[in-house]
Formats: structure tokens, C-alpha cells, sequence
């Protein structure tokens, strides 16, 4: 890479800094500067580390775009991931301040939790499974920094896949206690059932999901994943709005329901 195109990404990762910690709309990237996947990569690594520089504190990785609904809401045909940082973490009773977001939504997940490191190339969703300790439920408020959520995959991988906030189940519970493929799922927002899902929408199982992120990973980072962290496997169906006021209730057959109150 030349100095020149370095230059380029400093200049970009200033861009989506700026919106990222200010909270702010930009328009995708990918408008003015034509970016690879790659070099959307390595813009979030730069993302990242400034966000660790200035104390933040790295709990997990997100997988993104791993359901067709997914990928044809948003006009993207790949998965991808970002990471999760601690202060962006939600309990389990504690409601959702939107200050703070541009223009949240909400989707449900699955959350791996590794009980054993997991390191690519060539693994597959069975050893995924067995590196698994335990699985929470999963709400994620994603909130991209592009204008209107338009992106591109490069540009949607510049912004740390639009991670904001996650609200994790307290009980976890353990992957030989159901098949995930056929979990059925139910999304409701105040009320009313606004999608239907199962589990095999995620790359046909959720721990394909985290196969995939450990097989990318070493592709681009060429590391592997750590025992303890938190692995967000994609949603299960296209993400709903929220405002204040609104509550989100997201209900996995067999296991339970998780609800997200969504304070000013
Ligand atoms: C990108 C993030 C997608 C998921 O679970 O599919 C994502 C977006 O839709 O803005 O987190
Ligand atoms: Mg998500």
C-alpha cells in the first residue's frame, strides 16, 4: 500500500470517528471514495483502537448480515463483523436511553459465549458449538452512522457494522438444550407481532455464524477467538425501529423472553 492511500484511510477513519463518538450522520463513504472490503477492515481496526486508546474496554466481535432477510433489507449480499465493547452492554431489566443514538433498531440474536478459543482457517459450525459454554438471548440496537442506514459493505464494515447497544438474557443457556436451526422466534414492538424467524435463517444455523467470524477473522486479523468472548451470531429477522416509549419483546421457543424498555 502506498502512502498515499494510507493518507486516504487516515483521513476516512477521521471521518466515521467523528460520527461514531459524536453521534453524528455521514453520508456512506463509498459516495466519494471507492473502498474494499479490505480497506474498510482496516479502517475499523483504526476505529477500534482509538476507541481502546480512549478507554474502551473490548467484551466481544458482532456478526452482521448473516440472514438473506438481513442482506436484502439492506441491499448487501455478505456477512460481516465488528466488534462489541463493554460500556455498549445492556442487563437485562435496565432500559435503553436513546440519547445518544442516531436512528436505533432493534433485532434479535443469539450470543455465544466461548468457553475454549476458537482459531480459523477451516472451522466449522459443529466445533463452533463445542468451543460454545453457554448462549444468551440477544436484543441488538444497531445505529448506523450512514444517513437513512445506506451503506455499502465496505462502508458498513468502516462502522464497526453499526454496533450500538446490546441487551443480553441474564440466564444463558446451553447448546445441547435445543436445536437452534429450528428455534422459532417472535418479534413483537409494543404489542404487535412485527416478524417471525427461526434460527436457521442465520447461515443456516447461528453457530455457522460464529464458524464463519472465526474462519474471517484469521483471514483478516490472522488471529483466532478468545475463551470468554462474547460472539453476536446476526439477527434473525430485519431489525425494527424504536423510539421512546416503545417496548420490544423478542420470544425464543423453548427458551424464553426478552424484553427491551426503551427510556428518552
Ligand atoms: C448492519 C448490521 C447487521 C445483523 O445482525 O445482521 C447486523 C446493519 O443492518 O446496519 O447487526
Ligand atoms: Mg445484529
Amino acid at each position: 500500500m502506498t502512502t498515499g492511500e494510507l493518507t486516504g484511510l487516515d483521513q476516512l477513519l477521521e471521518i466515521v470517528y467523528g460520527a461514531y463518538t459524536g453521534s453524528y450522520e455521514i453520508d456512506k463513504l463509498t459516495d466519494k471514495y471507492p473502498l474494499s472490503i479490505e480497506e474498510g477492515y482496516a479502517i475499523q481496526q483504526k476505529l477500534i483502537q482509538r476507541l481502546v486508546e480512549r478507554g474502551g474496554k473490548i467484551a466481544g466481535k458482532k456478526t452482521g448480515l448473516t440472514s438473506k432477510a438481513k442482506q436484502q433489507a439492506m441491499g448487501v449480499h455478505e456477512a460481516c463483523y465488528g466488534y462489541l465493547l463493554a460500556d455498549t452492554l445492556l442487563e437485562e431489566g435496565q432500559p435503553l436511553s436513546l440519547g445518544g443514538l442516531i436512528h436505533p433498531r432493534a433485532e434479535p440474536e443469539l450470543a455465544f459465549v466461548l468457553a475454549r478459543p476458537l482459531s480459523g482457517p477451516g472451522i466449522t459450525g459443529a466445533q463452533a458449538l463445542a468451543a460454545t459454554g453457554e448462549i444468551r438471548l440477544a436484543l441488538e440496537i444497531i445505529d448506523s452512522r450512514y444517513r437513512n442506514f445506506n451503506f455499502t459493505l465496505p462502508d458498513v464494515v468502516a462502522d464497526n457494522c453499526s454496533a450500538g447497544k446490546l441487551l443480553l438474557s441474564k440466564q444463558g443457556f446451553t447448546p445441547a438444550r435445543n436445536d437452534l436451526r429450528l428455534m422459532g422466534l417472535t418479534l413483537e414492538r409494543n404489542g404487535e407481532l412485527m416478524y417471525t424467524g427461526a434460527g436457521a435463517a442465520v447461515l443456516g444455523h447461528p453457530a455457522n455464524a460464529v464458524a464463519w467470524l472465526a474462519n474471517k477473522l484469521w483471514e483478516v486479523e490472522g488471529r483466532g477467538l478468545e475463551a470468554g468472548e462474547i460472539v453476536l451470531a446476526g439477527a434473525f429477522t430485519p431489525a425494527v425501529e424504536v423510539k421512546p416509549g416503545d417496548t420490544v419483546e423478542a420470544t425464543f421457543a423453548g427458551v424464553g423472553t426478552l424484553r427491551l424498555e426503551c427510556a428518552g
